[in-house]
């Protein structure tokens, strides 16, 4: 059995309406699906070394309890917690229990946006934050996380 304390795997979170994707407000969100990001970032994850879950949640508490779920279990997170980033003081909570790499990313650049999106409760908790840059921004998530995860096992990065 592999050994869990060699285990290299980041988790993805949709917040709600991430899986309307591609099916309405393509010209906000792009017209790419929630299932081919998905697609995409699991693939992207077995070049760089990484096995990528994905999960999405329309509902803030089951959100909640998957991140209490991976803090042992996994070693970076990329989440887009959607509406919930301007609101959730329960999402930020619970990111706060993670002691390894967090980035936040948004589809859309909040700050361009109407002004009760330019705060986020998230923002303090995470290690970083891609806001603007479609779905492109997953991807760079995923190449610094799985760096630091990367550079973590060949013991040149603590965290
Ligand atoms: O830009 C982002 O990624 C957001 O997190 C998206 C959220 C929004 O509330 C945040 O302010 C910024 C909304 C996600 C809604 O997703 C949809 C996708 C397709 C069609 C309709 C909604």
């Amino acid at each position: 059995m592999e050994n869990p304390s060699e285990t290299r795997t980041i988790l993805v979170i949709h917040g709600p309406n991430l899986n309307m994707l591609g099916k309405r407000e393509p010209e906000v969100y792009g017209k790419d699906t929630l299932e081919d990001i998905d697609a995409g970032l699991k693939e992207a994850g077995r070049h760089l070394g990484v096995v990528v879950e994905t999960f999405q949640s329309n509902h803030e508490g089951v959100i909640v309890e998957k991140i209490q779920e991976i803090m042992t279990t996994h070693q970076g997170l990329i989440i887009n917690p959607g509406a919930y980033t301007h609101t959730s003081v329960a999402i930020r909570d619970a990111l706060l229990l993670l002691n390894f790499p967090i980035v936040e990313v948004h589809l859309s650049n909040i700050y361009k946006r109407e002004p009760f999106r330019h705060h986020s409760m998230v923002a303090g908790v995470a290690t970083g934050q891609i806001s603007g840059l479609g779905m492109q921004g997953y991807f760079l998530a995923l190449e610094y996380t799985s760096s630091c995860i990367n550079l973590r096992f060949s013991n040149k990065l603590k965290f």
